[in-house]
């Protein structure tokens, strides 16, 4: 299990507060659809995502991405317990949406570097490693339920 020390849950409750979760949930949704093409087959129903320019401005990108990262909300609120956190929306994403769990380490991964493009200076090397660390903790809870 992922374990937050104090300094780590401060960082993140910090930094949380100045997230747009628009602007980087569509940027990290985006990304992935880019960065790795055959997550793009989840999404079949999203329009035009032919070039890197209809996926950044696709409004049906940006709109999933908010709800994805509005999600990361509840896993600042729950950096303790993940596992119970998540397990309604692992069920899902098992169950409804078929989505491979690998999955869920690449947007985790992907997300954190557009937090650091979005902090610039502010993402200290500590404020990073808290993020990589949630990231990761909301990648297996989500994958927790998977069978
Ligand atoms: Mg998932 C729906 C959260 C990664 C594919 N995702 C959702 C929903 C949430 C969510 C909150 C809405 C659930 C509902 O309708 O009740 N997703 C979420 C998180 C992460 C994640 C927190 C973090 C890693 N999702 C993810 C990845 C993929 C994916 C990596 C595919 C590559 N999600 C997916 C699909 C849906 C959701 C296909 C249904 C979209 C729809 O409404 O049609």
């Amino acid at each position: 299990m992922v374990h937050f020390t104090a300094e780590e849950k401060a960082a993140i409750e910090h930094s949380w507060k100045l997230v747009n979760v628009e602007d980087v949930g569509g940027e990290a949704l985006g990304r992935l659809l880019l960065v790795y093409p055959w997550t793009q087959r989840f999404f079949d129903n999203f329009g035009n995502l032919s070039s890197a320019s209809a996926i950044m401005g696709n409004p049906k990108v940006k709109a999933h991405g908010k709800k994805v990262l509005s999600a990361f909300g509840e896993a600042v609120k729950n950096m303790d317990d993940l596992k119970t956190a998540f397990a309604h929306l692992s069920e899902l994403h098992c169950d409804k949406m078929h989505v491979d769990p690998e999955n869920f380490k690449l947007l985790g991964n992907v997300l954190v570097i557009v937090l650091a493009k979005y902090f610039g200076k502010e993402f200290t090397p500590e404020v990073q490693l808290a993020w990589q660390k949630l990231v990761a903790g909301v990648a297996i809870a989500l994958a927790h339920k998977y069978h």
